[in-house]
Order: structure tokens, then C-alpha cells, then sequence
């Protein structure tokens, strides 16, 4: 398949070429999987890691996870028998499909944007149920990784050929835009997996809003998050027997370092994921395991952690029905729809957009 070359990364102070690329983006091409890049500029991200690691507790922003070998990983991590959010959505979605796309205009659904969209095998299912109604939907991925988006594009040729699929490589913690839509379409908006929990809500729904603005009223916003249930089961999710998510926490310092040219090294560190039930999320962490100075380059100076101390690069959070439908709410969407797994710990919140202004 042919693609235009595109650098993955924008150079420093790389807004007016976001710019450029929404203008392009405005019009709609014909081409399949053109590719957006708007992964923001070095200088951004390296302030924005600065002040991470300056917090009480330190972070890293875990969207630093999602490099080419931590998307893999991330896949891998959804196979495995502990991890069972990935498959109960799955699982919710496909059982619900046909409801969700009729109540997103059936026919008229034109445009499924999926934010986050990772290998999309979740969506399929969506799209499937779209089509049997009658509509022709064009797929939108947005993500991070062009890792990601690659096995995306690969997995919906295989799965649903007849969909057209255009890639967005963005991070759409910062900006979010999107391809025009067409004459008399109606969108739906989706983001997944639980992603939501990764944020504190005054980000969650910060993004959330900004997902809103991309709508017009009447358009359709798909919210997956993941339940408070068992906290056995939460932490056995994070801390699986093989090792994987220990090793996925591990990478994102690679990526780091990779971003930032310091040198924070695995070894020295331990993989820690208590499920805080007062907080109701799991909190990853990466724990020094002895006395460390850590080389910081790009960032300036050096990190020093006594043994014991700890970066938090995670909080995955629970949620119940209400914070749901409210954040929902919150973001400018009418609660429309709900839909729970089985075992109840996986929810699915549709919501509309509202026209004019938030209720208080
Ligand atoms: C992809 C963000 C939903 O929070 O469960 C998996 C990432 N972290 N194992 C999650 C993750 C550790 C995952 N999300």
C-alpha cells in the first residue's frame, strides 16, 4: 500500500506544520490511509517531562508507554489470562454493536473516529454492525504510535475490507483535529480500553471536551472505562505471573531516554502496581530498588533517588455507573445509552452532543 512520507515527528516549534496539515486535512482525500503527524515538537515534550518529574510524587507521562516495542507489549498484555479488561470489552462491544450503531444514525453513520484506536480489533465489530445497516463508514484511528496505526491498518484490510480507514498520528492529550466530515454525516466518536482512567478528571475531561468540539450536536461519543469490581482480580491485572506488565512499566523508560537522551536504566528500578482502593485505580510505579543519581540530558542535570523512592507512571481507575454518565455529562454529552459486561466490570457509556451551552 502506498503512503506518503511523512516525518513522525514534527521539528521544534512545529505548530505552523499542524497548521498545514489541519488546511490539508480539511479536505477530504481520496487516497486511502493518509497520515497525520502532529506528535508534538521536542521542546513541548521535554517541558512537559521536566515538570513531571518535578511533581510530589515524580511521574512520567504514560503515554510515553506506547513506542513501538510498549504498543507490542500492550497487545501482548491483553492476551494474557490476568488481563481482563481487553477481552470483556471485546466481548460487551460485539454483543451490543447493532444497538450502538442504529442509535447512532444507522445509515447515515458516515465517519467512526477512534481515538487511541491501538490494534482496533475491538471496533471491528462496530464497523460490522454499521455496514449490515446500510451505512458505509469511513474509519478514523487516531494514535500515538505509528506502530499502532500500522497493525490497525493491517488488521481492518484483513477485517473489513470494504471500509475506507484514514490515520491520524497524534497525541491527543494536546490538540486534537480531525478530518472534515462529509455533507449530512453523523459521527461517532469513540475511545476505548479504558484509556479514560489515565487521567485525573480534570484532564479526562479536558479531553473529553475537546473530543465534544470536534462534534456537532446529535453526533455520538462511545465512552469504555473500566468498573470497580474485585480489587483481587484489579491487581492481578497489573501483576501478571509472566512479567509482562512489569516489563511494559520498565520500557517506558527506554522511550524516555530515548526523547530525552537520559539514562535512567530498568535495572535499577522495581515494577510496583497497588490497586488504591481509597482511589479506586490501580497505581503503576517504578520503584528504585537502590540509591540512584540519574544523568537527565535534554531534561538538565541529574535525578537523585534514595532507595525506595519511586516514579508513578500510572493510574488506571474504576469507575461506576454514575462517574461515567457523568463525566459524560460534564463534556457537553447526554447520557443516552448504558451497557455493562456481564461480570460487571466494564462499562460502555453512550452520550450525544448537546447544542449550546453545559448545564451548571
Ligand atoms: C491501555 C491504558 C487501558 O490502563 O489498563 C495495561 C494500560 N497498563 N497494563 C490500562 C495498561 C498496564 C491500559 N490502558
Amino acid at each position: 500500500m502506498s503512503r506518503r512520507a511523512i516525518p513522525e515527528k514534527t521539528p521544534a516549534g512545529g505548530e505552523p506544520r499542524v497548521e498545514a496539515w489541519r488546511q490539508l486535512l480539511g479536505v477530504r482525500s481520496e487516497r486511502p490511509s493518509p497520515l497525520l503527524a502532529s506528535v508534538p515538537a521536542d521542546e513541548a515534550a521535554l517541558h512537559e517531562l521536566r515538570e513531571r518529574l518535578a511533581r510530589t510524587p515524580r511521574e512520567l507521562p504514560s503515554k510515553y508507554f506506547y513506542d513501538d516495542r510498549g504498543s507490542a507489549l500492550f497487545e501482548q498484555i491483553t492476551r494474557l489470562p490476568e488481563y481482563y479488561p481487553t477481552r470483556t470489552e471485546e466481548a460487551l462491544l460485539r454483543a451490543v454493536a447493532p444497538e450502538i450503531a442504529e442509535a447512532c444514525g444507522g445509515a447515515q453513520l458516515s465517519d467512526v473516529v477512534e481515538l487511541g484506536s491501538g490494534a482496533a480489533s475491538k471496533t471491528v465489530a462496530l464497523l460490522e454492525a454499521a455496514l449490515a445497516l446500510g451505512a458505509a463508514p469511513r474509519y478514523v484511528a487516531v494514535d500515538i504510535s505509528a506502530h499502532a496505526l500500522r497493525r490497525t491498518r493491517a488488521l481492518l484490510a484483513q477485517a473489513a475490507p470494504q471500509v475506507a480507514v484514514q490515520e491520524v498520528l497524534a497525541d491527543y492529550t494536546r490538540a486534537l483535529s480531525l478530518p472534515s466530515r462529509l455533507a449530512q454525516s453523523r459521527r461517532l466518536a469513540l475511545f476505548l480500553g479504558g484509556t479514560i482512567g489515565n487521567d485525573e478528571d480534570e484532564d479526562a475531561l479536558a479531553l473529553l471536551a475537546r473530543i465534544r468540539e470536534q462534534l456537532d450536536p446529535g453526533d455520538s461519543f462511545l465512552l469504555g472505562a473500566n468498573l470497580v469490581c474485585e480489587p483481587a482480580a484489579i491487581h492481578a491485572a497489573y501483576n501478571d505471573a509472566q512479567g509482562v506488565t512489569a516489563q511494559f512499566n520498565f520500557n517506558i523508560l527506554a522511550a524516555v531516554n530515548r526523547l530525552a537522551q537520559s539514562r535512567f536504566d530498568p535495572r535499577d528500578f522495581d515494577h510496583h502496581a497497588p490497586y488504591v482502593v481509597e482511589h479506586k485505580r490501580i497505581e503503576m510505579w517504578l520503584v528504585a530498588n537502590r540509591a540512584v543519581e540519574i544523568e537527565l540530558g535534554r531534561l538538565g542535570a541529574s535525578l537523585k533517588l534514595a532507595k525506595g523512592e519511586g516514579i508513578r507512571t500510572e493510574i488506571s481507575r474504576r469507575f461506576t455507573r454514575a462517574d461515567v454518565l457523568q463525566l459524560l455529562d460534564a463534556a457537553g454529552f447526554s447520557p443516552d445509552r448504558w451497557f455493562e459486561s456481564p461480570n460487571s466490570r466494564f462499562g460502555l457509556g453512550l452520550g450525544k452532543a448537546r447544542a449550546g451551552p453545559r448545564t451548571p
